[in-house]
This record gives C-alpha cells, structure tokens and sequence, in this order.
C-alpha cells in the first residue's frame, strides 16, 4: 500500500499494527468521565510504545446486539481522549471509529486522520463528512447493525458475496465524492458472520486482493477463536496471533488488535516468511 494518513506514509506491504482503544465508559462513579478519559489516553500512549502505527479510537461498543449510543454522548467519550493524545504529542495517527456524521466530524476536528467505519459509510451524512475532509476510510463489511447482524449471515459463498459487497461500498464511497486512493477495506470479521464463516472468509482472504485496495482485518479475541479453541474472550491472545499469523501471509496490510506487542512479534514473523516465499529467479 502507499497511502498518507495523517503526517505518515505508509509505504509498503506492512503489516501495520492497528492498536484499539476503547473510550467507552468503565466507571460510574463521579469524576468517572475524566478517569475513564485518561485510561484511555494512557492505553494509547502504552500501545504507541509497544509499536502501533495507529489507534483507533472508538466509543461506541459494536458488539452483537449491543444497543446504539446517541452521537452527543459518542462526542464526550472520543473528543477528549483524541485532544489529550495530540496535546501529549502522540506522532501516529489516530482513527475514530464510529459510523456517525457528527463524531467524525467532531473527531476529525480534534485531531483523529482516518475514518474507520464499521457499516462502510451506509449514513450519506457521513460519505459527505468523509469526503469534505478528504480523510482517509476504512470500510468494513456488514450487513445491517449490530443490533440486528446476526440474523442476516446467510451467504451461499462468503468470500465471493463480502467481495462483491465491499465493491458496492466502494462505488457508493466514490460516488459520494470519496477518492478511491483513500480506500482501505475490511471483510468484518464476526459482523454478520458465524465463526464458521469467519473461518473461511480468513481462509479465503487472498480473494479480497482483487478489489485493488489495502487490506485491514480485524480478528483480535473474536468469537471463532472461542470457537475453534473453547477459549473465553479473556484467554484468546494465542489464537489471535495465530489469525495475525494468517493474515499477514494472505496479503492483509494493516492488522487491527487490542495486543499491539505480542501481534506486532507475530506479525513481523509472519511478514518475514511471506517476503521470502518468492522462488529464487534463474541461476
Ligand atoms: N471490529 C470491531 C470494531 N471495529 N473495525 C474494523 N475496521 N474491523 C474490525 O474487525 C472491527 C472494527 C469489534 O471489535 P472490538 O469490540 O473487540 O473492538
């Protein structure tokens, strides 16, 4: 990939570590708002020190079935925490994950340089919010929202039906006015997806290839990995690199993870196989 996100380049095949930040509340206590800003904050801070080569801030939890949050309280949770990063002279850039107008707006304002959106910019309002600040986007593949995805994974051939649908988004995008060169896309792992097809989407990856755009996979603690191994969502961090494994051999560039440290190992592992996999030319 070559594609400029913030004040970086990134140049090459990666992979590029995605660290997640959660800016959703933990406390309920009075003052909570300020320490559950500054958790944040300080887990970005410790993501950055063990390699991430951006964050992504979300406030909203996507979750299946988890419910919606209003754009004004999404504001109060990210707006702060992306405002301390840069005061504190965070150098990455910073992605707002969300799939509403205002909090991009708001965010992009702050700071935040890429738009990572989990219904691949289906809101017009936030095409439009996308394509005035001429941000970069990641869109993902889903099918309805969280609350309701669950009920819409049914595809006859995964790969084929998220391919074709991730190049609908993408038309959409750019008829909205969003330059395809600022495109990364996403096969959503886990969104309107059991684990079994998951499992053959990732298996399946390389297909994704074809659409002619950067790469983010997002398998971190996911439910296939419960799947496959019987792991709870607190133990999964061996079976995510496993997937990190994966794929970054497929082709992935960028690699979305709560574990930036260990993924980052096993992804440079991963990465330095796959770099040597050409045959040796002519002798
Ligand atoms: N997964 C989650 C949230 N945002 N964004 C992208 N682009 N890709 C993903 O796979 C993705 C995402 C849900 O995971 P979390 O709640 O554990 O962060």
């Amino acid at each position: 990939m070559r594609m400029r996100i913030g004040a970086r380049l990134f140049d090459g095949p990666g992979p590029f570590l995605m660290g997640v930040v959660n800016a959703t509340p933990d406390s309920f206590s009075d003052g909570g708002r300020f320490l559950d800003a500054e958790a944040a904050v300080a887990h970005a801070l410790r993501l950055a020190g063990e390699g991430a080569d951006l964050v992504d801030v979300g406030g909203e939890s996507t979750r299946p079935g988890a419910a919606a949050v209003p754009a004004e309280e999404e504001i109060r949770r990210v707006v702060p925490v992306i405002e301390r990063l840069r005061a504190r002279g965070l150098s990455i850039p910073i992605s707002i994950d969300t799939s509403k107008a205002a909090v991009a707006r708001a965010a992009l304002r702050a700071g935040a340089d890429l738009v990572n959106d989990v219904r691949a910019l289906a809101d017009p309002d936030l095409a439009r919010a996308v394509a005035e600040a001429g941000a970069p986007v990641v869109l993902m593949h889903m099918r309805g929202t969280p609350a309701d995805m669950a009920e819409r994974a049914h595809y006859r051939d995964v790969a084929a039906e998220v391919a074709d649908e991730l190049a609908g988004s993408m038309e959409r995008a750019e008829r909205a006015g969003v330059s395809r060169d600022r495109i990364l896309l996403d096969p959503g792992i886990g969104f309107a997806k059991t684990a079994e097809q998951s499992l053959e989407l990732l298996a399946r990856l390389g297909e994704l290839r074809a659409l002619g755009r950067p790469l983010v996979v997002g398998p971190s603690r996911k439910s296939f990995i419960g799947k496959v191994t019987g792991a709870p969502v607190e133990a999964r961090l061996p079976g995510t690199l496993a997937a990190v494994a994966a794929v970054v051999l497929a082709g992935a560039e960028v690699v979305r993870v709560h574990d930036v440290g260990p993924a980052r190992q096993a992804a440079l592992v991963a990465a330095a196989i796959r770099d040597r996999a050409s045959p040796p030319g002519p002798r």
